[in-house]
């Protein structure tokens, strides 16, 4: 029988995760195969998703990710029309940090004849945009205001709010290229709090800075723009 809640297990569980994104929007499909061996031994999984991408691609590409990889694929997308059935889970991610109804509940709603026609994991995700003192693009397209880095207390509130909820995973984000990525006493006020597993992304640049988030009690760093320009040690 499909184990439903694998990867939800697997974030619960995998302590230094390291997520490297890859955006559908800036990668071709034939360049997947060196892409995947240009991997860094320690990614323990691969999102996929991005703010601005055309129909179709998302799903084209998580096809052939999956074709030469064995490792979990977790789709993270910026919309809707980023679903794709072929990966191990999606995020459902409701931007709580933002006040903009179609990205805490509209973009869901329309999701639900897909999610209905395949039988995907679905991991209740809380999405908190973490101002990263850069305009992401995040940002343009959802509308939404990033909470302030030293408004911790808000953030902890947040994170509560989307746990009373159902929410069953953080993510913490600056946004991608963030000049400023998310404060580690964030992460640790965040993890004396909530027992949530806790995911951090943007303008992570390398794998010692990646370690410090793991110190401060991230279970999962990702990686996007670093890895893109493959600068990333
Ligand atoms: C964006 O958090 C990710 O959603 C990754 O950000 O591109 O800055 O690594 P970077």
């Amino acid at each position: 029988s499909i184990d439903n809640q694998k990867i939800l297990k697997f974030l619960n569980t995998s302590t230094a995760g390291l997520a490297i994104l890859i955006d559908p929007d800036k990668e071709e499909v034939d360049d997947i195969p060196k892409l995947i061996k240009s991997l860094p031994v320690e990614t323990t999984c691969i999102l996929v998703g991005g703010s601005r991408v055309e129909p179709g691609k998302s799903d084209l590409i998580c096809k052939n990710i999956k074709l030469f990889t064995s490792l979990p694929v977790i789709l993270f997308p910026g919309d809707e029309k980023q679903l794709s059935s072929n990966v191990d889970a999606v995020l459902f991610l409701s931007l709580v940090s933002g006040r903009n109804p179609e990205f805490l509940i509209n973009q869901h709603v329309k999701a639900v004849p897909f999610l209905r026609k395949h039988a995907l994991e679905v991991i209740p995700t809380a999405y908190l945009l973490i101002d990263g003192e850069t305009r992401t693009a995040v940002r343009e397209v959802t509308q939404t205001q990033p909470i302030p880095q030293d408004s911790i207390q808000l953030i902890v509130d947040t994170c509560l709010a989307a746990k009373f909820l159902g929410m069953q995973l953080i993510y913490l984000e600056a946004g991608s290229g963030a000049q400023r990525p998310v404060d580690f006493n964030i992460i640790k006020r965040l993890k004396q709090e909530i027992d949530l597993p806790i995911m951090v992304g943007g303008g992570i640049k390398s794998l010692s800075l990646a370690n410090e988030y793991y110190k401060a009690g991230a279970r999962m760093v990702v990686v996007g723009t670093a890895f893109e320009q493959r600068i990333l040690k």
